[in-house]
């Protein structure tokens, strides 16, 4: 989006992916045993250039074991101005309104430090809106990031430590049992409000936040921020 373009030196801790004309290196990744970290393989998502919300999305489908969108390296490296930001995506599954299969909706790595967030339901099979704060405490709807090794509460430096140098960010497309299809779009990045300044970014980005917010608040989503 030109809005996000014109941020000129904060592109690089601002990011986005909108499927306009492909699947912009996002992959898909499997899992198994079911419920665990343990990547088996990988695959291309399919780019499909119309029906997301709005324009291209990518559409993805059951593997071995529960999948996730794994995002690219335009997300990853060093993210720290997205601490205390927000990660939101829209995505649908064939799956609503059956209970998530796995307890992992979100997944961070970086640095030796694995963080996830659960939050993962849907109503409906329809896109849905996901927002969630990268920021440790408890979250609204009672979300919260934790520390995979240590199985508590994500602190602070886990938080600081996992977007200082994101080697993965992924988000779960695995919804109840048995097969399932599910499609991602509009997944952005954006820092909190109180770095905008220091980042020198200008009112392009404010016109923007203020337009996902109106969206976000006509929408059904689950909102975690
Ligand atoms: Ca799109």
């Amino acid at each position: 989006m030109a809005m996000i373009a014109s941020a000129g030196g904060a592109q690089a801790q601002l990011t986005q992916s909108t499927f306009d004309s492909g699947s912009e290196g996002w992959l898909l990744v499997d899992r198994f045993p079911f419920d665990s970290f343990d990547v088996v393989s990988m695959r291309e998502p399919t780019f499909v250039d119309s029906g997301g919300n709005p324009g291209g999305y990518v559409l993805g489908s059951d593997g071995p074991g529960d999948w996730y969108w794994r995002a690219p390296a335009s997300f990853l490296g060093n993210q720290s101005a997205a601490y205390g930001g927000i990660l939101s995506f829209d995505l649908f599954s064939n799956r609503a309104q059956t209970p998530a299969a796995l307890h992992y909706s979100v997944i961070l790595n970086g640095d030796g430090v694995t963080t996830y967030a659960f939050f993962t339901s849907l109503e409906s099979t329809d896109w849905t809106h996901f927002n969630i704060r990268l920021q440790e405490g408890t979250l609204q709807n009672g979300v919260q990031w934790m520390n995979a090794d240590t199985s508590l509460p994500a602190t602070a430096a886990d938080m600081t430590t996992v977007l200082g140098s994101l080697s993965f960010l992924d988000i779960a497309g695995e919804f109840g049992e048995g097969f399932d299809i599910g499609g991602l779009d509009n997944v952005q990045m954006v820092p909190e409000p109180s770095t905008w300044a220091m980042l020198g970014i200008g009112t392009g980005l404010l016109v923007l936040l203020a337009r996902r917010e109106r969206i976000q608040r006509h929408g059904s989503g689950p909102v975690a921020s």
